[in-house]
């Protein structure tokens, strides 16, 4: 149904209840105890800038307005009668927004399941002027010094032609819990989490980006002098995850015997998916190819390694996955930055 309010900014919804009314950090496993291929929900970390919104899904509606054929407001049975599509994808924290170049690990995978937003909005039509989805939570406050009425993301549309963007209402088969975006929340397969916006109120088609805290102040990477002299932007948005590879088993501060095969596993990704991984058990000076799974639609992949312990010592274990395009993971000072495990051998 189309409405004429819905052309312009669209109405306010009124301020969800936020409980908790504070941010919400809690990162329940550490790569060593990422053993499950689907990350089962109650083991997924939670992260929400200002709290978490209580909505009655009864109560609850999505604007879609702005470079659109059809402007529409639909509500929650709306989306439950569209034909339903279930991803299987990695999900991953970028980090914190304010130390962008540090390593958190905070990755998962899950499968979520929703509308197809492509699809829908072939059938609303989409002005050719249309660059940027911008996506409008309904939690807001203060973070990092400055405030918003709103948390605001935005991608570029191409993203929406590679497949797979959602309006989840579903994750790993259950309706998703309020934690993880209730009734409704975007999923963006391949890009940071960050961009995944839970509790989803409101979507604008537009030719620019969307000027708001979470999208052009934070969220934006710094490319070093030298990238910047050979062309590049001084500063990329946080979309795409690169690179990266955490080790399953063994565990940090474990003990491996000499002589022992030890199997060394553990899980890689990226946007657009691992070529390739490399292990080494010398803290980095030489590194082995490792067995690596095929993809699964945006899931992460598991790699492994058998390696013979044969002198006592401590050892350090690492692994870097290769991006499809063969670019790999930096030694240190990126939030993707290769990850190291310390056993000793007796
Ligand atoms: N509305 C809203 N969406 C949000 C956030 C938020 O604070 N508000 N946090 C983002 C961040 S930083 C991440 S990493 C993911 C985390 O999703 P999860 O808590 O479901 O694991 O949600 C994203 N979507
Ligand atoms: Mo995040």
């Amino acid at each position: 149904m189309a409405m004429d309010h819905l052309t312009g900014p669209g109405p306010r919804p009124p301020r969800a209840l936020l409980d908790p009314a504070a941010g919400v950090r809690e990162i329940k496993l550490r790569p060593h105890q990422m053993a499950e291929p689907v990350t089962p929900a109650a083991d997924l970390f939670v992260l929400a800038h200002f709290g978490v919104p209580r909505i009655d899904a009864a109560r609850w509606s999505l604007i879609i307005n702005g470079l659109v054929g059809r402007a529409v407001s639909l509500d929650y049975d709306d989306l439950l009668r569209r034909p339903a599509t279930t991803v299987e994808a990695v999900h991953q924290c970028c980090g914190s927004p304010i130390e962008p170049t540090v390593p958190t690990r905070r990755v998962a995978n899950v499968c979520w399941r929703g509308v197809d937003l492509a699809a829908l909005l072939d059938e609303l039509g989409v002005d050719r002027r249309a660059r940027f989805l911008w996506a409008y939570g309904l939690d807001g406050g203060a973070f990092g010094g400055v405030s918003c009425d709103w948390f605001v993301k935005d991608l570029p549309l191409e993203r929406l032609a590679a497949g797979d963007v959602l309006l989840a209402y579903e994750l790993n088969g259950a309706p998703l819990p309020p934690e993880h975006g209730f009734p409704v929340r975007l999923v963006v397969p391949g890009f940071y989490g960050t961009n995944s916006v839970k509790w989803l109120w409101r979507l604008h088609l537009a030719a620019d980006r969307a000027e708001s805290p979470f999208t052009t102040t934070f969220y934006n990477d710094r490319a070093v002098p030298e990238a910047i002299a050979a062309g590049q932007p001084a500063r990329r948005p946080v979309w795409a995850i690169a690179p990266e590879a955490v080790t399953v088993s063994p565990a940090p501060n474990g003990e491996v015997s000499v002589g022992v095969p030890c199997a060394i596993w553990g899980w890689a990704w990226s946007c657009r998916g691992v070529s390739g991984v490399e292990v080494s058990v010398d803290a980095g000076a030489s590194f082995a190819r490792a067995v690596l799974e095929p993809r699964r639609e945006w899931a992460w992949q598991r790699f492994s390694l058998t390696w013979w312990p044969s002198t006592r010592g401590a050892v350090q274990i690492q692994a870097r996955a290769f991006d499809a395009d063969g670019t790999s993971q930096p030694a240190d000072g990126a939030r993707n930055a290769v990850h190291s495990v310390l056993v000793t051998v007796t």
